[in-house]
């Protein structure tokens, strides 16, 4: 059986029937129908944040939230995200502007990203890479003195907590995605925590066509809704959640305790209980030795990818506009293991051994 990267956590059939079933008796099957509004809430109380609103991918939330946050001319962003990233910016009409990362945790360096700051800046955009939280208070004290507002993509950072609050209750806006792939998800979807409550009535009348309440329009808006069926699958995954979490603590620690030390690891800030494991990747120290290594796994039907490649600041379609030498460094050796929350002790044995080998041998 191959091994990929990740595994979407599958609620059983059964259970996912019984709430079709609800969706074909209420035909209420899109447009903020009950299923979206009891997801809404339990997600709220899980994550322990408020006003946050489902919308129909990650990649629409960052939109809107450069929208709704009035973005235009440079938005200061990280090269080392995935793609959604920077095109969100590009999409909304805005030039990104690349500053590098930490070479430790990966995330953008707050000072570079002052530097960055010109009389053309209307927006800071920063991943929490792999879950790892940004110097968010570096970022917040940056915003108060320079009038920028803060988006952070927390595509990956489900969960995660930082002084002893949600890392989404940060920045203006917070974006999550929950695509398949992630930890918590709705096959396709996503969703944004906004700080403003006005801004957040703004933004429940833009995914919606800009129609508030019984038609008025309030704003020039898009489709950016999720369903009914996306919503079932969420609640159902969201009470699956501690154990999908525990299973991804689990395979995280057993990774780190087989693999060798020569690999470099990402410089997480927070603690075990404040994390959410959801990736895990290494560092090789040359593009040679990754690539090596990838084509063994691959060798054997395991996927683990090259999350991120390349460096965002060397595309050309995006302005080839950076020179972002850490970020680019970082980008060329690093590699993301397959982890999900079933994945079996022998199938990471074989992919710690092969890795471990291939540093002793060549
Ligand atoms: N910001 C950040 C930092 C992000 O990482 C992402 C998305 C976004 C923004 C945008 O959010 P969304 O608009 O997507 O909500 C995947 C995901 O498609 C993407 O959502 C995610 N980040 C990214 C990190 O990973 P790919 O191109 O690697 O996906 P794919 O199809 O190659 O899937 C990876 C592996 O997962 C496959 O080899 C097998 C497994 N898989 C995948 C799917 C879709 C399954 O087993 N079943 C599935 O249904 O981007």
């Amino acid at each position: 059986m191959p091994v990929f990267v990740t595994r979407p956590h599958l609620p059983s059939i059964e259970r996912l029937h019984s709430l079709i079933d609800k969706i074909y008796s209420s035909e209420q099957v899109t447009n903020n129908g009950p299923l979206l509004q009891q997801l809404t809430s339990g997600l709220e109380a899980y994550l322990g944040v408020k006003n946050l609103l489902l919308v129909s991918s990650g990649t629409i939330a960052l939109q809107l939230s450069l929208k709704l946050l009035k973005a235009k001319g440079e938005v200061i962003t990280t090269p080392f995200s995935f793609p959604a990233t920077t095109s969100s910016i590009l999409w909304e009409g805005c030039t990104p502007v690349f500053a590098d990362i930490n070479g430790d945790n990966w995330n953008l360096d707050p000072e570079l990203v002052r530097k960055s700051i010109t009389s053309e800046s209307s927006a800071i955009l920063a991943t929490h890479v792999f879950g790892n939280p940004c110097e968010v208070s570096a970022f917040e004290k940056m915003s108060v003195s320079n009038n920028l507002p803060v988006i952070y993509d927390a595509a990956h950072a489900f969960g995660v907590v930082k002084d002893n609050a949600a890392l989404l209750s940060r920045g203006d806006i917070s974006v999550m995605s929950f695509h398949a792939t992630k930890l918590f998800h709705t096959i396709e979807g996503g969703a944004m925590v906004i700080r403003d409550d006005e801004m957040f009535e703004e933004a429940k009348a833009m995914i919606n066509f800009g129609i508030q309440g019984k038609g008025e329009i309030r704003n020039v808006g898009i489709n950016g809704k999720m369903n009914e069926f996306q919503a079932a699958m969420g609640l159902l995954v969201l009470e699956d959640i501690d154990g999908i979490r525990e299973g991804y603590r689990r395979a995280y620690q057993r990774y780190d305790r087989l693999l060798d030390n020569r690999l470099q690891r990402q410089a997480i800030s927070i603690s075990e209980s404040e994390y959410n494991f959801s990736y895990f990747p290494i560092l090789f120290e040359s593009e040679g030795q990754l690539l090596k290594c990838l084509s063994k796994l691959e060798a054997q039907e395991i996927y683990p990818r090259r999350y991120f490649f390349p460096s965002l600041d060397t595309i050309e379609a995006y302005g080839n506009a950076g020179n972002c030498a850490v970020s680019q460094d970082v980008a060329s050796r690093v590699l993301c293991l397959p982890i999900h929350a079933e994945l079996s002790e022998q199938d990471q044995d074989e992919i710690c051994d092969l890795i471990n080998r291939m540093l002793v041998t060549g």
